[in-house]
């Protein structure tokens, strides 16, 4: 029997694993300390409920069914500081709708944690080895921002590798989320069912002037890495308002000066540029115009530029069989209060689709908070999402593949 007390407390023992003291935030780095016990105390969990637990070289976490099953999941790893809920819900309500199965003769339903999704090194590196988007050989060679690279931080994980786990086993995946925006929860609806996940390209790009002193030299002088990426910053939200929609976003997240001291003028700054959009096409014309901007801005400030390795991922549809199966629930559990929506956040699904029909729900955020330690939902929401998790694997036995 499905029950939402045992789903809550895995849930919140979860936390435990890197609980950062402030709310209910954890600091859970794939490859971390944290991460690694707490895949160590997942896969346990796992065991426990009857599946069988495999790892492959990556470190994404399997409890296997018998024979041919659903596939459920999503990842434990949390950004550097992480909600209690991104990646961690998806992962205990498969748990749960798994045990629950095995429990009362339900349909074979498997469980996945897979590994950095929240890219300390890529674009949700482990679902995108796995799927066969990324070779392991590229992967290891990825690095994070403190130059560890990939190769060498899996090494963490050593203990838990079983070997490569087959993908013709399952017959769809279904991943449950936080919808980590302000939709739901401003409509005061339960349930999202997903239509489509947007994609996104991301890219480091490194200004280098000239490093000098900060009092003697004059400002006409100098090749200032810093005001580089502030000139290259400012025309490109310029040069981009004809091209991007109110759903478009691109983002500079992390920077980093060299030497980063109060008295020297940088002479370098790296820095990480990423952007989004449903619209292939757009992404496309998009990294035209940032690769085209910041050659013109190092050309204007007689700096260098150059660009680093371009990740990403196209956007994809879900799967209609399977999101017909999540509307039908949602329809029973959630009646009037459920709406269809598209997914602004990347999720593994999309590297799962590649091999298999997939599809998602979300249930509200709390403020639309997410990546963030206040990150929260009402727990009445998140056991409304188990049970329409429940109700659609149930739906769809007998299924959409194999
Ligand atoms: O960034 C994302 O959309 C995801 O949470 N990793
Ligand atoms: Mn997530
Ligand atoms: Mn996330």
């Amino acid at each position: 029997m499905l029950n939402p007390e045992r789903f809550l407390a895995d849930l919140h023992h979860l936390r435990s694993f890197g609980a950062s003291g402030v709310g209910k935030g954890v600091v859970r780095p794939a490859y971390s300390d944290a991460d690694v016990a707490a895949r160590t105390w997942l896969a346990g969990r796992m065991r426990d409920a009857g599946l069988r637990v495999a790892c492959d070289e990556m470190g994404n976490l399997f409890g296997l069914a018998d024979g041919p099953s659903l596939l459920l999941g999503s990842h434990s790893d949390s950004q550097p500081e992480g909600g209690w809920l991104d990646g961690a819900l998806g992962v205990i309500s498969a748990l749960e709708v798994a045990r629950a199965a095995k429990e009362s003769g339900g349909p074979p339903v498997s469980v996945v944690s897979f590994q950095d999704e929240e890219g300390r090194f890529g674009v949700t590196t482990g679902s995108a080895v796995w799927s066969g988007q990324l070779s392991l050989a590229d992967a290891d060679g990825l690095q994070d921002h403190s130059g560890m690279p990939l190769a060498e931080a899996r090494g963490a994980m050593r203990h838990l590798v079983t070997g490569p786990v087959d993908s013709a086993q399952f017959r769809g995946f279904i991943e449950m989320h936080i919808e980590q925006g302000p939709a739901l929860d401003t409509a005061g609806e339960q349930i999202g069912v997903v239509t489509d996940i947007v994609g996104i390209r991301d890219m480091n790009i490194t200004f280098t002037g000239q490093q000098n002193h900060a009092g003697t030299t004059p400002m006409h002088l100098r090749q200032d890495a810093f005001q580089a990426v502030s000139a290259f910053n400012t025309t490109l939200n310029y040069r981009f308002r004809n091209v991007v929609t109110p759903q478009t976003v691109w983002t500079i997240g992390h920077i980093s000066l060299h030497p980063n001291a109060s008295s020297i003028v940088p002479g370098r700054a790296v820095f990480s540029m990423q952007w989004r959009d449903a619209d292939q096409d757009r992404l496309a014309r998009m990294e035209e115009i940032i690769r085209d901007t910041a050659q013109a801005t190092a050309g204007d400030l007689g700096m260098q530029v150059s660009f680093g390795r371009l990740l990403g991922l196209d956007p994809v549809a879900m799967d209609s069989t399977l999101r017909g199966a999540l509307e039908q629930a949602a329809g029973t559990v959630a009646p009037d209060r459920w709406r269809r929506m598209p997914s602004g956040a990347l999720h593994d699904a999309t590297n799962v689709s590649r091999l298999m029909p997939v599809a998602m729900l979300f249930v509200p955020s709390i403020g639309g908070i997410s990546h963030a330690f206040e990150e929260d939902t009402a727990e009445v929401d998140l056991v409304a999402g188990l049970r329409v998790l429940d109700a659609a694997v149930r739906n769809s036995a007998g299924g959409t593949r194999g």
